[in-house]
């Protein structure tokens, strides 16, 4: 009806709701457009099913993965069925939405006998079931059976995001982590919307995926880590596991090999790569910006050409990242030759570049994504790469930097570009950030987590909650709903849940948590 549709326009009052308790707004990111209804709800209970779009894999796996998570806290056996079957429950239903939920939107309707997500694509039906998750109490996160009711607040949502990209960056490189950790990561980034995560593959002290013809990579280069540890790498097919975890979660891996500079792993694994002819050793400690690949060597492209082609062939998603940062071991003359060569190598293969935000000094076909990490809010090469055409990916490191510490008190990460408490991850605006570079030119947000200082899932977890769904939030919702009370009263409800997950969340004093 057209009142509905008028209700739909207006952006989710998530303020007053999150104050009021857990209601159908008291979400993260926050939904685009919300109608809660008071005189509404849902309750999970024994005979609850889970009827998935009739004839749809995809959806049912979705369907699938929403049980996985229902199952052991409510005990009911929440079946999942082709939704032709007639019966009570949530259903996830592909075509009928919103036209505004695009293809990884969806709409939520919560009433007193159902929940029904529609949406156009399994991604924006996989963004409801996130949704919904928050929308029950916090103990539905539980691996261990609890007591209810189970109940979802009334209303109507519609969804969608407002970038395209909402990216994790996680260094495996200067503290190499194992499968089971980095999918526990992609887990926790799935729940927050994020779409893509960059790995950080390769720098001076690590090179962490398998290269067929370069073993010495693997078995030498790979062999330890920041402080000496053992390091590790990824075997084609634990990369190919991964990216298909990844990918079942709508999330699209992103590669990065590193280079010219941070690339002392390599240098140390081939003599041939090197301008003298020599190896340097294998590197523990966290300086950067003291290695170089041999710029006027074949056998340098050679070899980026056998890596790019190898990577290409692991990765379904359009992206190949080739770094590109603090190469102050390369003279300026060489960096640019050097990209000018590198760059259509990934093109040969099928793939678009990112690269941190230097590499277009190199002006890199339109394309080509510069990755912005800088701590100004103006970069000249970066805006007139906008101004050719080119997208751009907001990074800046005193905002969106997962490594820096909270505070001078943080046990875990760096502080070179600032300390970074939740107001300040929260407290800025990708569409207007970057001087010359509007809404129009960016891609998306990305929270890079560099793990110099890092070793372990608890490590990851204390610098990434609560920072990190405050970045997902600038990249999916609109700006209208940006709203710090608002959001502090939300991640305080996302805190309960981390609690049930084991989480090992930074109870920021910023955060009224329960
Ligand atoms: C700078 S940011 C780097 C990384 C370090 C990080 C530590 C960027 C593109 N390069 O090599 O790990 O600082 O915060």
């Amino acid at each position: 009806t057209t009142a509905t549709a008028a209700l739909l326009q207006a952006p989710a009052s998530a303020g007053q709701e999150a104050l009021a308790g857990k209601s159908l707004t008291s979400v993260i990111p926050a939904p685009a457009f919300a109608q809660p209804d008071a005189r509404q709800a849902f309750r999970l209970g024994w005979g609850t099913l889970i009827l998935t779009q009739h004839g749809s894999r995809e959806a049912a796996a979705v369907g699938k993965q929403l049980a996985d998570v229902l199952r052991p806290s409510t005990g009911y056996p929440l079946p999942v069925l082709p939704a032709f079957v007639h019966g009570t429950g949530i259903q996830l239903l592909l075509g009928g939405a919103d036209p505004r939920v695009g293809q990884e939107g969806y709409q939520l309707k919560v009433e007193r006998g159902q929940v029904v997500i529609r949406a156009n694509t399994a991604a924006g039906l996989f963004a409801g079931t996130q949704t919904l998750r928050q929308l029950l109490p916090a103990a539905a996160e539980s691996k261990s059976r609890q007591k209810g009711p189970w109940v979802v607040p009334g209303g109507r949502i519609v969804d969608f995001p407002r970038f395209a990209h909402r990216g994790a960056m996680l260094d495996v490189s200067r503290h190499f982590f194992s499968v089971g950790e980095v999918k526990s990561y992609i887990d926790q980034l799935s729940q927050y919307k994020i779409n893509r995560l960059h790995l950080h593959l390769s720098d001076d002290q690590g090179w962490r995926i398998e290269i067929p013809g370069w073993p010495r990579l693997t078995s030498y280069g790979a062999s330890t880590e920041v402080g000496g540890g053992p390091g590790g790498f990824y075997t084609k097919r634990q990369y190919l596991d991964l990216v298909a975890y990844a990918r079942s979660r709508f999330i699209t891996i992103i590669p990065e090999i590193d280079m010219p500079g941070h690339t002392n792993a390599a240098l140390a694994s081939y003599a041939e790569l090197n301008c003298d002819g020599v190896a340097p050793p294998l590197y523990t400690g966290t300086e950067v910006g003291f290695s170089s690949f041999c710029i006027d060597k074949e056998i340098t492209y050679k070899f980026i050409d056998d890596v790019v082609r190898e990577l290409a062939a692991l990765t379904p998603g359009e992206y190949i990242h080739i770094g590109g940062d603090e190469a102050h071991a390369t003279e300026p003359a060489d960096y640019l030759k050097f990209m000018r060569r590198v760059l259509p190598i990934a093109a040969k293969y099928g793939k678009k570049v990112a690269g941190w935000h230097e590499f277009v000094k190199a002006q890199p076909v339109t394309s080509a994504v510069p990755q912005y990490w800088g701590t100004d809010d103006e970069d000249e090469d970066v805006a007139a790469a906008a101004a050719r055409g080119n997208k751009v990916l907001l990074s800046p490191a005193h905002k969106a930097y997962l490594d820096m510490k909270y505070d001078e008190n943080t046990p875990l990460g760096q502080d070179w570009a600032a300390f970074v408490e939740v107001d300040v991850a929260y407290g800025w605006n990708p569409g207007s950030f970057v001087k010359n570079v509007p809404e129009s030119s960016v891609l998306g947000v990305e929270a890079p987590l560099w793990s110099e200082t890092l070793e372990d899932s608890d490590d990851i977890e204390f610098m990434a909650f609560p920072r990190l769904p405050a970045v997902a939030e600038l990249g999916w919702s609109p700006w209208s709903t940006h709203d710090w009370a608002s959001f502090r009263e939300r991640l305080a409800q996302q805190g309960d849940r981390w609690q049930v997950q084991g989480v090992n969340f930074y109870r920021s004093p910023q955060i009224p948590w329960h």
